[in-house]
């Protein structure tokens, strides 16, 4: 292990900043191999602060000049040290003017200035701004910006920074310049800059208040085909936060840029927002009907950023998920009322709780659980999680649960009216829905300070006599590092319940008068380690619909029979609890049959795995229940669609004591195979049923039948006929859009059809000048159930593949080792030794992305003893590797940590 172990920085030790900012003026001279950055800083000394010293944060940089008040200081008038850039003794009112050089060309950890396919770029959030300039580069100081660009025109015609463009003309020697004003202050993090060669889509927009603005959505030349969607997108969020929130675009111009070298999804800064191409460029193409939700979403996210996140920001990186979390949240109701539809809105709710569960419960279960404002990091970076972001959003969900929408919308207008312009904490936030809602929130607060996912025991006792039903709920959450107990929660319980023929009672509680009984779902506030409520009036006994709508990031435990099961299934009101309740019947039969896989490879049977689990005595609840959904025309095709399909391998294993990867698999491929058998009639009528060849259309009614045809083909799939492989091969060839396409050639990849290996070359032929259709293809095969890692290793040889661009890395590598369980955790450990040397390559060029992968290995100790000695020989052997970055250090770290 290295044994320069990089410091931990803590919430409790925060202190105000010494200095604070005016006025920043910028000036780059931008050159590939060296760019010239000229910064000039108006700064103030915080009477309130303890410390005296200015403090300005550097890293790679090149100091070429520092001056203060004028006066050129020498080596002698200050210290670096530790990244940190200390002036001591300065007066209380200082200008600073730095001169620093940076190298774009060679920067490529893609954080600060660096250079994509010939354009500059930059990301500063969190700490990226101080690889440009020396500055106090963190969120609390907030300053006036104004930038002014030089470069070669004929390489660089387009000069963006944040604000507003107040000035442009020509330089000598073919070099021209722009200057940009922002007139919001701002922290560093939200500065941006773009220089290159790029084209826009434009458009006038006029907000509700008859201010008219300028949108723009640039992109490289080719792909002005493809933004259409993006600038759609962003003209419903401007709308959606006027209606909803009652919050205008503050600018009078907003810019989105595209560029093929990212780290994450897209950057929010001010007037300025940069964004991956994955989230930008669409059409019926390239672009799959979910690429074309995603891209809706993260339009809406980094928009709806300039008030929760650039308006109002945050004091310190601990409070990251004021500003995510509530994001988040944001972008979740605007995806759900663009889709319109109770029953749409639905599907939009299970589609989030599933990549809450799918990534955010393990997580929480793991080595690196933290709680949603954490108490402490090593490197920030790696704390932008599904934590912080997902569960950060169910955080803010509970408010609106518990205060209601008005009162929710009440809270969010106190917040602005307090925090507007200012750097606050997740506590500010809680405190301004507590006021507004004149509620007491107090023990609301652990849900940001206690890590790991609670768990709800409910039961109920039903007394025909008196009429009465008791539902007790019982919470307990497991430790997590460095908090062994935790204290009850605040937690909204919706609940309902279910008459005999399938109806809502209505619920009157013990103590109330039953006039106010018309509510058929009541929210009940779990506060206790263990409580009670008594429902009266109810005439015969029910079955309870609990955590209707999921309304608390929670796992539920109750122990439902498989026939209430598949009651609630045919019946709930509550579309969230009627998946739900299909998942836990798919689950508990999965289970089942994983014991069974186990028991029958133990037995050391000659015979195939197939044939044990086929004489297992069979059990048609879930059959029956899968068929009626499936034929249920006055089901959206959405909702059918998730209801039919399978919980994930990943979401099996969470319910394991001990993971078996091959197990799992063997299990649920066994099982869509029965369902395919035993379902193919009606798999085929549904596949015709909602198979139509007319125009393309991302709208939520026909990519809802592209989805539940394409579920469909995939069970068909299974069977691996002559039919089977025609239908895909007929659906390959004709498909008008990219969603039917790739479904299809998915279904080729996974069978034993002949045109298999064609499909797939005629598909990357065709493909090959699309970037983001060529990270499907990698996917694909990553994900194949064919594949192996010598299928990944071979992949990785093709001449299309670089690790240096993040999206074909995660295309490949991530897929694989996340999404490819089986065989990332084949036996002999060739998944594990692969993962260590793509993490160790990754380790040199982009830490960032390193950390990432590193975490495909932190749940190692839920394996099988032979499985986990092998995840730590890989684990130690990135633990020992040289020049291991802080990113990748504290993510191994934390793995091999003692539990
Ligand atoms: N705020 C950025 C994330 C920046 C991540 C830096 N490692 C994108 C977003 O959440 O909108
Ligand atoms: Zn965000």
């Amino acid at each position: 292990m290295r044994t320069d172990t990089p410091p931990t920085i803590y919430r409790k030790d925060y202190a105000a900043p010494t200095y604070f900012v005016d006025t920043v003026e910028m000036g780059f001279d931008l050159e590939p191999e060296l760019t010239r950055v000229a910064t000039r800083i108006v700064m103030q000394r915080n009477p309130a602060a303890a410390g005296r010293d200015i403090e300005l944060y550097g890293e790679e940089l090149e100091l070429v000049q520092l001056r203060l008040n004028g006066k050129t200081l020498t080596a002698r008038d200050y210290r670096i040290q530790g990244g940190i850039l200390r002036i001591a003794g300065a007066p209380a009112k200082v200008t600073l003017e730095i001169e620093t050089t940076t190298q774009p060309q060679r920067n490529t950890s893609l954080m600060g200035l660096y250079v994509s396919n010939g354009n500059f770029f930059t990301q500063c959030e969190a700490e990226g701004f101080r690889k440009i300039t020396y500055f106090p580069d963190r969120p609390d100081v907030m300053g006036k910006y104004t930038v002014m660009l030089r470069a070669d025109k004929k390489l660089y015609p387009v000069l963006l920074s944040n604000g507003n463009l107040i000035e442009e003309g020509d330089l000598p020697g073919g070099r021209h310049y722009a200057k940009w004003e922002d007139p919001f202050k701002k922290p560093s993090y939200l500065f941006a800059l773009v220089a290159g060669n790029l084209v826009c889509q434009e458009e006038k927009y006029k907000l509700q208040s008859g201010r008219e603005v300028l949108l723009q959505v640039w992109v490289e030349e080719g792909n002005l085909d493809k933004t259409q969607h993006a600038m759609d997108s962003l003209k419903n969020s401007i709308r959606w936060d006027e209606e909803r929130f009652g919050l205008e675009l503050d600018l009078d111009r907003f810019m989105i840029v595209a560029v093929g070298d990212f780290n994450m999804g897209a950057m929010e800064n001010k007037g300025l927002n940069i964004f991956n191409t994955k989230f930008v460029l669409a059409n019926p193409r390239i672009a799959t009907d979910v690429d074309y939700a995603n891209i809706e979403a993260v339009v809406g996210h980094e928009y709806f950023h300039n008030w929760t996140g650039n308006r109002v920001t945050c004091r310190d990186w601990f409070q990251l998920s004021l500003k995510e979390g509530l994001t988040v949240f944001r972008d979740q109701e605007f995806s759900a009322d663009m889709i319109g539809s109770d029953s749409g809105r639905a599907v939009k709710r299970i589609d989030d709780v599933r990549v809450l569960r799918q990534a955010q419960f393990p997580e929480d279960a793991g080595p690196m659980a933290h709680p949603v404002r954490p108490d402490s990091f090593v490197e920030i970076n790696n704390f932008y999680t599904v934590t912080v972001y997902e569960k950060g959003a169910e955080v803010v969900r509970m408010y609106q649960t518990l205060l209601g929408r008005d009162g929710f919308r009440k809270g969010m207008d106190l917040y602005f009216q307090r925090h507007d312009g200012q750097a606050v904490t997740c506590d500010d936030f809680r405190a301004a829905m507590a006021d507004a809602g004149k509620r007491d929130l107090k023990q609301f607060e652990r849900w940001y300070s206690q890590a790991g996912t609670p768990r709800v025991a409910a039961s109920v006792r039903y007394d025909a006599k008196a009429k009465t039903l008791e539902l007790t709920l019982e919470q307990s959450c497991p430790p997590t590092p460095g908090q062994k107990k935790k204290l009850p929660f605040h937690i909204p319980v919706a609940v309902g319940l279910l008459d005999r023929k399938g109806r809502d009672l209505a619920l009157t509680l013990a103590g109330e008068k039953t006039a106010k009984s018309a509510a058929t779902t009541r929210v009940l506030e779990l506060t206790q380690a263990k409580q009670s409520f008594t429902f009266t009036n109810v005439a015969e006994k029910p079955v309870p619909s609990i955590l209707r709508g999921f309304s608390a990031p929670v796992a539920l435990e109750y122990d439902y029979s498989d026939a209430e099961l598949a009651f609630l299934m045919a019946h709930d009101s509550d579309p969230f609890n009627r998946w739900e309740a299909g998942q836990r019947l798919a689950t508990r039969r999965l289970l089942s049959l994983t014991i069974a896989v186990q028991a029958a490879r133990q037995s050391g049977h000659v015979v195939s795995v197939d044939s044990v689990l086929n004489s297992l005595q069979h059990d048609s609840a879930l059959t029956d229940a899968l068929r009626a959904t499936l034929n249920d025309a006055s089901l959206d095709p959405a909702f059918r669609e998730l209801v039919l399909t399978l919980p994930s391998e990943t979401m099996i294993a969470e319910q394991m004591e001990v993971i078996d990867p091959q197990a799992i698999h063997a299990a649920r491929q066994f099982l869509r195979r029965t369902l395919a058998k035993e379902l193919s009639a009606d798999l085929l009528k549904a596949y015709r049923d909602n198979h139509h060849g007319g125009a393309y259309s991302p709208d939520a009614a026909s990519s809802g039948k592209r989805a539940l045809k394409n579920v469909v083909l995939s069970y068909l799939a299974e069977l691996d006929d002559e039919q089977a492989h025609t239908l895909a091969q007929q659906q390959c060839d004709n498909a008008n859009n990219m969603t039917d396409r790739l479904a299809a050639l998915a279904a080729l990849a996974n069978s034993g059809a002949t045109g298999k290996r064609k499909a797939l070359e005629d598909f990357y032929s065709e493909f090959e000048q699309e970037a983001l259709v060529i990270d499907k293809w990698f996917t694909l095969q990553a994900t194949a159930r064919t594949a192996d890692v010598e299928t990944v290793r071979t992949l990785a040889r093709h001449p299309a593949f670089t690790l240096k661009n993040p999206n074909r890395a995660r295309s490949l590598i991530f897929s694989f080792c996340n999404g490819n369980p089986s065989a990332f955790h084949a036996l002999d450990g060739s998944g594990y030794a692969f993962w260590a040397e793509q993490v160790i390559a990754l380790n040199g060029s982009n830490p960032q992305v390193a950390a990432r992968l590193a975490r495909s290995l932190d749940r190692w100790r839920k394996y099988s003893p032979a499985l986990q000695e092998r995840m730590r020989n890989a684990l130690r052997q990135v633990a020992d590797t040289p020049k291991l970055s802080r990113d990748v250090a504290e993510v191994i770290t934390k793995s091999l940590a003692d539990k």
